[in-house]
């Protein structure tokens, strides 16, 4: 049993993106390409020397290895205790639980999501902090300044662990404790929600659909719904994570989640809908025959807040990414709490939630969550919507269509292009903002442009500043579109088109969604010359 320090060189490209650093798995497994990353945090986390860190992952392909291979390197940089999910599973909301329940220095989550798995697939890494959050960019950005001038890592040649079972063991002098993955987690969804109104509920033959997409969620899934609930065996499917998602992509849109979507449109179909992704932290809400819109979602938890345990004394605030609908912001305002808007990705939310400033956050690429733990969580917001169902009687279609008829419906769609080359990409992009200073006062029919911007976040709380976060481009109608390039894909470019229109009069609540956008994304291709700079004539995915 030796420490050894390997000698190495930086290896280019190692910059975190949206959430982390995702590759592709033949990248990762590149000769010290893992070993970098992980060397590169814990020497810009030096409280990791002598602290406790909580690692896991999504159990796609390259996780076990990964986790050996980082198990060894927190032993050889004075880690004292790691707490690692048994079979190296934990979902990224699970990992954040348990970084907080037990006062980790910090936690390593290996996962990319909701993009593919297998050999072939992707792969990536991420670093949480103490509060059980992503890591802050000037975390992320350190992390990625050091793996630019690393020169070796240290690495213990002990054996493997046993990750398979439940136990303590040492790594040189560290102590590794395999814990049950999903426990802390179910245990902490008990205090939140009123478990004996949903079994209650699930008891008079009630019942949900859960597809666990082959992905991390399923022993949360099958545990809490079937096991402490009671829903019917078989209400969770495809509940074995597999490496390689069963082939699918994991990721709970339209576009992925057709079998649930079909499903849930037989005449027979449950109450409830529902799919998570890679990672466990993404949820998918489908009434019957009926689609949630993860922007409508967020804004309908805020208004139903205080039928939750947990947040019946009220909620502080709400926060939403810049590209989710505004449907949050009128409850916020009806509410008399702010509603915050930040860019892209779950770490912005952590300052707001630390400082108690929000207590629901959410996101439209099927992300929310709460102050409950710092990540957004599938499991939870499913849950949220089993407590809404079974206390108040009402059906998913009722409590939407009902909320549409109070606030006003706020159509919404994103349409994705994927695979785009990189300069065509950036050359789009770079257009739209030449554009924007003449773009106020200008009409396309009838849609005038009120306001054209690159947004800009400044942190309330550390007063920090993030800028070139998506175009957008708001109509004096209420009508916006928002322009970005995604942060998380690990092939060319991917342009993010979100189209947001607002309807006041609920007579007009029933036309499809892509009928009623129509118009505006005529007028958003053409802003942004879609179709002539790619030479795409339709999006890849529309969620
Ligand atoms: C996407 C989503 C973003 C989300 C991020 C991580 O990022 O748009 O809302 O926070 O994925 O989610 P991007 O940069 O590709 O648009 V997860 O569930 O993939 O960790
Ligand atoms: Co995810």
């Amino acid at each position: 049993m030796t420490v050894s320090t390997i000698t190495t060189a930086p290896i280019p490209g190692q910059k975190p993106g949206t959430s982390g650093l995702r590759k592709k798995v033949t990248v990762f497994q590149q000769a010290h390409y893992l070993e970098n990353f992980v060397q590169s945090i814990f020497d810009t986390v030096p409280e990791l020397n002598g602290g406790v860190l909580v690692l896991g992952g999504d159990g796609r392909y390259y996780n076990r290895v990964a986790v050996q291979t980082i198990l060894k390197m927190a032993a050889a940089n004075g880690v004292v205790r790691v707490l690692v999910g048994q079979g190296g599973f934990l979902s990224t909301p699970a990992a954040s639980c348990v970084i907080r329940k037990y006062h980790a220095t910090g936690g390593i989550i290996l996962s990319a999501s909701h993009n593919p798995g297998g050999a072939d697939g992707d792969f990536g890494i991420k670093y949480n902090i103490d509060n059980g959050g992503p890591a802050p960019e000037k975390i992320t950005d350190a992390i990625y300044a050091r793996t630019q001038a690393l020169l070796e890592y240290r690495i213990s040649d002990q054996a493997n662990i046993p990750l398979e079972k439940k136990g303590s063991y040492t790594l040189e002098s560290m102590l590794v404790e395999v814990i049950d993955p999903v426990a802390d987690y179910a245990e902490l969804m008990q205090k939140i929600f009123d478990f004996d109104a949903i079994r209650a509920w699930f008891a008079q033959g009630h019942r949900m659909h859960f597809d666990a997409m082959s992905a991390i969620s399923g022993p949360y899934a099958k545990q809490i719904f079937e096991g402490m609930l009671g829903a019917a065996p078989g209400t969770v499917v495809n509940g074995e994570p597999l490496e390689d998602f069963g082939g699918h992509h994991p990721d709970p849109n339209p576009a992925h989640a057709t079998d649930l979507i079909r499903i849930m449109a037989l005449p027979d179909a449950p109450e409830l809908g529902a799919a998570s992704d890679g990672d466990a932290d993404r949820n998918m809400i489908v009434g019957r025959n009926f689609l949630v819109s993860p922007s409508d979602s967020l804004a309908i938890m805020a208004a139903n807040a205080a039928l939750i345990p947990a947040y019946k004394a009220g909620i502080s605030g709400v926060a939403r990414s810049m590209p989710t609908s505004r449907a949050a912001d009128l409850v916020a305002k009806a509410l008399d709490v702010p509603c915050y808007e930040t860019p892209t990705g779950w770490k912005f939310f952590g300052n707001l939630l630390d400082a108690g400033r929000a207590t629901l956050c959410g996101e439209e690429s099927y992300g929310s969550g709460s102050n409950h733990v710092r990540e957004k969580d599938g499991v939870w917001a499913v849950l949220f919507w089993l407590n809404l169902l079974a206390i108040t009687g009402k059906s998913v279609n009722g409590i939407v269509t009902e909320h549409w008829a109070r606030f006003g419906r706020h159509y919404y769609s994103r349409h994705d292009y994927e695979a785009l080359d990189v300069g065509i990409a950036n050359a789009l992009m770079a257009h739209l903002r030449e554009q924007l200073a003449g773009l106020a006062g200008q009409c396309f029919g009838a849609y005038c442009v009120a306001m054209a911007d690159d947004f800009a976040y400044d942190d309330p709380v550390d007063g920090s500043r993030t800028a070139n976060q998506g175009v957008r481009v708001l109509f004096e109608n209420g009508a916006r579109v928002v322009y970005r390039l995604s942060g998380t894909g690990t092939e060319g470019a991917t342009l993010r088109v979100y189209l947001e229109l607002f309807e006041g009069n609920s007579a007009q609540h029933a036309v499809p969604v892509q009928e009623m956008l129509a118009e505006l994304i005529v007028i958003a291709g053409d802003l942004a010359q879609i179709a002539m700079r790619t030479g795409r004539k339709e999006p890849d995915v529309i969620a």
